[in-house]
């Protein structure tokens, strides 16, 4: 029997990524980055260069021909993007600037709306700092409580602690779907069936998540689901936030401006319907169209045969990686996305980092904005390859040889 994999034509899918065929160092690109941002196909360069030079114009003001063509194109993109994840309806989508962005917002509107004095939020251990600062903040200035599940030696969540901590104060859980940093899949639905017993709303950092398996916000279950762009292979500065209809409505808005009034006197200002309440100035007309076309990409290459393929991926990374002297990955659980994360022992990342860069291998190497993490596992720092649906088993040996003359090199 054929599995998803088998019929993935990796080398098909690589001709419509134009920057995966150049060369860095006079070596082929091996771009094992992926974490950090994706590569972009033809498809969605060419719909931001068309926006550009065919319809570019204002949203939601003009009724001159061009304006109601963009309009038409934004909001067509938040309706790819609603099917994309499942969401009930399109005013739940809110595009923002990116994963950041979105948890900034719910973190200024939302919890500075609903979260007090001795309440609690709760995050987990493997958390990106984007899903840790904001509700740092913002505890600050309510004198609320910042409340960190534990994961255990494989990188996984403690529920036992999980269900210890949920009590009469949590009023917030906000958690990762895919850690970044080793790799973990959380089991939100998991986690939202306890959350809603206890009555508490939780949103969900999918930035990570998106590019690899299907998202479902309604079976999930979540409150609140963000995500980047960039992460999957659309363009940078353009995310999303998906809330539910009955909490972004009680919601205030988070930033003033154009578009997301009704009327404006000096003595009162009417707020405009979701989902433009949140979208206040001119968006990113042309991101959101790039995005569209990256998530229709995305859609018609298939999430079961990009995650197939990503996994088979995973397992040879992790298999010829663990042959190599000294060479420890961190993150070991059960269900990870494709990312591995490893130490080698007595050579320092960043040294890893750029030899392995001189050789053309594109990883990431230090923190990855999950300095708890690294702190939980005793490491100052990892290399950390992460693979998209366009590597390639080939591009593992590229790796690994490098790694193999950067061992020998320090040997
Ligand atoms: N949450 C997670 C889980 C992430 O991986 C990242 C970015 C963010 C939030 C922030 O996303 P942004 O688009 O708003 O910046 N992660 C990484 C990374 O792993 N390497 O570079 C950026």
């Amino acid at each position: 029997m054929k599995t998803a994999a088998d019929t993935f034509d990796v080398m098909k899918i690589r001709e419509d990524f134009p920057i995966l065929h150049r060369e860095v160092h006079r070596k082929p690109l091996v771009y094992l980055d992926n974490a950090a941002t994706t590569q972009k196909p033809r498809q969605v360069i060419d719909a931001v260069s068309a926006y550009y030079s065919e319809i570019n114009s204002n949203i939601h003001r003009g009724v001159h021909y061009l304006s109601e063509k963009a309009t038409h194109a934004y909001e067509e993109a938040r309706k790819t993007v609603q099917h994309f994840i499942n969401a009930p309806s399109p005013e739940e989508i809110i595009f923002v600037r990116g994963t950041t962005e979105g948890i900034n917002l719910v973190a200024s509107s939302y919890g500075r709306q609903n979260i007090g004095e001795g309440d609690e939020i709760i995050v987990s251990a493997m958390e990106h700092h984007s899903n840790i600062v904001p509700w740092q903040m913002l505890c600050e200035e309510k004198k609320a409580k910042l409340c960190v599940i534990p994961i255990n030696d494989e990188g996984e969540i403690i529920f036992e602690e999980f269900e210890k901590m949920l009590g009469k104060r949590t009023k917030l859980i906000a958690v990762t779907h895919v850690s970044n940093a080793i790799g973990t899949v959380n089991e939100i639905k998991k986690i939202t069936a306890m959350a809603q017993q206890a009555g508490v709303p939780v949103l969900v950092d999918g930035a990570q998540a998106v590019p690899h398996l299907k998202t479902d916000v309604q079976n999930l279950g979540c409150d609140f689901y963000v995500f980047s762009g960039h992460k999957i292979y659309g363009p940078t500065g353009i995310g999303v936030l998906y809330g539910r209809r009955k909490l972004l409505e009680r919601m205030p808005p988070w930033q003033g401006g154009g578009d997301m009034i009704l009327s404006v006197t000096f003595d009162k200002t009417v707020f405009n319907a979701l989902p433009y309440k949140f979208e206040a100035g001119t968006p990113h007309i042309a991101g959101a169209t790039g995005l569209a076309a990256a998530l229709d990409y995305v859609s018609r290459t298939g999430l079961e045969k990009i995650s197939g393929h990503e996994q088979q991926l995973l397992s040879y990374a992790t298999e010829k990686l663990l042959l190599l002297k000294g060479l420890r990955i961190i993150g070991t659980a059960k269900h990870k996305a494709a990312v591995v994360s490893f130490v080698i022992e007595g050579i320092h990342p960043h040294d890893i980092g750029t030899l392995a860069d001189r050789e053309g291998v594109a990883i990431r190497t230090g923190h990855h904005c999950a300095q708890p993490v690294m702190e939980r596992f005793h490491v100052p720092a990892t290399s950390r390859a992460s693979f998209a649906f366009y590597n390639t088993t080939g591009e593992i040996d590229v790796l690994v040889s490098a790694l193999e003359k950067i061992i020998h090199l320090f040997s």
